[in-house]
């Protein structure tokens, strides 16, 4: 989806090169039908541009935003030092322990400051989508209703699984 003016959701990260593994948080998006921005920004290469982009975000009709990065990654907790919006912390796999590090620099912050961080890799990318969803539902009779039909389906597609396997390992009916 392209930016654009009316986006509610903000999507940040610290370098393109954490996009392919957090695109699966605009994919749910799209998948609500959530207009969003994408941007790349850095709290340690551009963070004036942090500052300014978190600044201006809620004046601008964004409603949250997720901050993703990676290593130190900082970029969740300076956008929320600077914002009222609710931030979800997106944090981006790396090659120390999986992400390890991300993870720890993005969910622990002091007191004062929540950053509501998701997990490491596309479970967490996507929830992190998911999860903005849910705090836009808050205010959004038609996106609740969208989230109760996905919830359904999900219980749809556990039991057609569950079904399945039972059928496989040749197991009765409980
Ligand atoms: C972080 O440093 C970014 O979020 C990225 O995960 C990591 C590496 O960035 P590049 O060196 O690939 O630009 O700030």
């Amino acid at each position: 989806m392209p930016d654009r003016t009316s986006s509610l959701v903000g999507i940040v990260m610290g370098s393109d090169s954490d996009w392919p593994k957090i695109k699966l948080a605009a994919a749910a998006l799209d998948e609500f039908q959530v207009p969003y921005e994408t941007r790349v920004m850095s709290a340690h290469r551009t963070p004036e541009i942090v500052r300014q982009y978190a600044t201006t975000a809620a004046e601008r009709g964004l409603k949250v935003i997720i901050a993703a990065a990676g290593g130190a990654a900082h970029l969740a907790g300076v956008v929320a030092s600077h914002t009222t919006l609710p931030v979800i912390g997106l944090p981006v796999p790396t090659d120390l322990q999986g992400g390890l590090d991300s993870l720890l620099s993005t969910v622990q912050m002091p007191g004062d400051v929540p950053v509501a961080t998701v997990g490491l890799g596309g479970g967490g990318a996507r929830n992190a989508g998911l999860l903005a969803v849910e705090i836009l539902a808050l205010a959004d009779q038609a996106l609740r209703e969208k989230l109760t039909a996905f919830k359904q389906k999900l219980v749809e597609k556990v039991n057609s699984k569950d079904a399945a396997l039972r059928s496989t390992l040749g197991n009765k009916d409980p």
